[in-house]
């Protein structure tokens, strides 16, 4: 029987490529260009599955130009490159790699979070720019995280394990806002506080954003919201681009209406807002918050176990869209 067909569409490890090809005709690319949409979509033909990160959007023009696709698997937890409704509605399995990020995305998150409220970036670009040549009583004062009040907008997985960081390490006031508000099993030992969202920007020294990004969340912080917040908070975005008014934060930061920003994830990156590189209170970095070695590799592997387990008639362990049944084996 001929094995299944399937495109790794960025580079990654090779041993992953590697267990690929104990299953698959594996396409892969290891050149690491990004495809544009027409290069996808040549490179998927014939295709069983796709092996996707999120610079590959997974639209109804995609599928409809790849009929034999039956698995796409995201080596990421967010999906909102793939359209989950198109692929249900057309029978293809899509997964996600939820869990396996989760400690590391929010270890990050935190640091990028202490990194805004001491103004690391700051002071090491005047360090090295030559500048400092004494001591001063109010030189790069920042806010406390200590005992501050730690603000998640988002409250899965990942927002509390940083709420976790907050009120168990640096006994932080935890408050959030969510889509559905936690057990009390699990807002008791973090002592969170489910408030409204205007409550959230008001109250947090330090706002986290850990939540999905969606046309329901997009500009979920603009300028309404940046207006709310106190002149000393910082705001930390560790979830998608997109879910932030860009513009509307460069404003509010060169207008001090905030303190600082800390920025992983951007509107349209790997193009950054230009008012974002001109001012000097954010600190900025390129989606790296699940970024260790061992985390990338536990998401690449749980990436081919979902593309193994779909095409091979296994139970794929992550699937976002769970009713959909991956057909078995060869192409067709
Ligand atoms: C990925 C992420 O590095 O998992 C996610 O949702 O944002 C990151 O961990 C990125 O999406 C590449 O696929």
């Amino acid at each position: 029987m001929t094995r299944p067909s399937v495109l790794v569409a960025r580079a990654v490890f090779p041993e992953v490529v590697q267990r690929l090809r104990e299953h698959f005709e594996v396409d892969d690319n290891p050149s690491d260009t990004i495809f544009t949409k027409s290069e996808l979509m040549a490179r998927l033909a014939g295709k069983q599955g796709a092996f996707t990160t999120g610079s590959e959007r997974i639209d109804d023009e995609v599928l409809a130009a790849c009929p034999q696709l039956k698995v796409v698997a995201n080596m990421a937890v967010g999906y909102n490159n793939f359209d989950i409704a198109a692929c249900t509605a057309r029978g293809v399995l899509a997964t996600n790699t939820p869990d396996v990020l989760t400690e590391t995305t929010a270890d990050f998150g935190f640091a990028l979070m202490m990194a805004t409220a001491r103004r690391m970036a700051e002071s090491e670009h005047y360090l090295r720019r030559g500048e400092w040549t004494r001591w001063a009583y109010d030189m790069f004062t920042g806010s406390d995280v200590h005992g501050a009040t730690l603000g998640i907008l988002g409250m899965g997985r990942i927002g509390q394990a940083i709420a976790r960081r907050g009120a168990l390490g640096f006994g932080m006031k935890v408050i959030y806002h969510n889509r559905s508000r936690l057990t009390a099993e699990q807002e008791q030992p973090l002592a969170a506080r489910y408030v409204d969202k205007a409550t959230l920007l008001r109250e947090a020294d330090h706002l986290v954003l850990v939540l999905p990004y969606s046309p329901q969340s997009h500009h979920a912080i603009g300028a309404a919201e940046l207006a709310l917040m106190k002149p000393t908070a910082t705001l930390t975005n560790v979830a998608r681009g997109g879910i932030v008014d860009d513009a509307a934060l460069a404003v509010a930061l060169r207008e001090r209406r905030i303190a600082a920003a800390g920025l992983d994830v951007f509107e349209g990156e790997p193009a950054v807002h230009p008012g974002l590189l001109e001012v000097p209170n954010v600190v900025l970095t390129p989606h790296i918050a699940s970024a260790t070695v061992a985390t990338r590799r536990r998401m690449a592997d749980l990436a081919a176990d979902n593309l193994i387990a779909a095409l091979n008639g296994g139970t794929p362990p992550t699937p976002i869209n769970p009713q959909v049944r991956a057909a078995s084996g060869g192409p067709g």
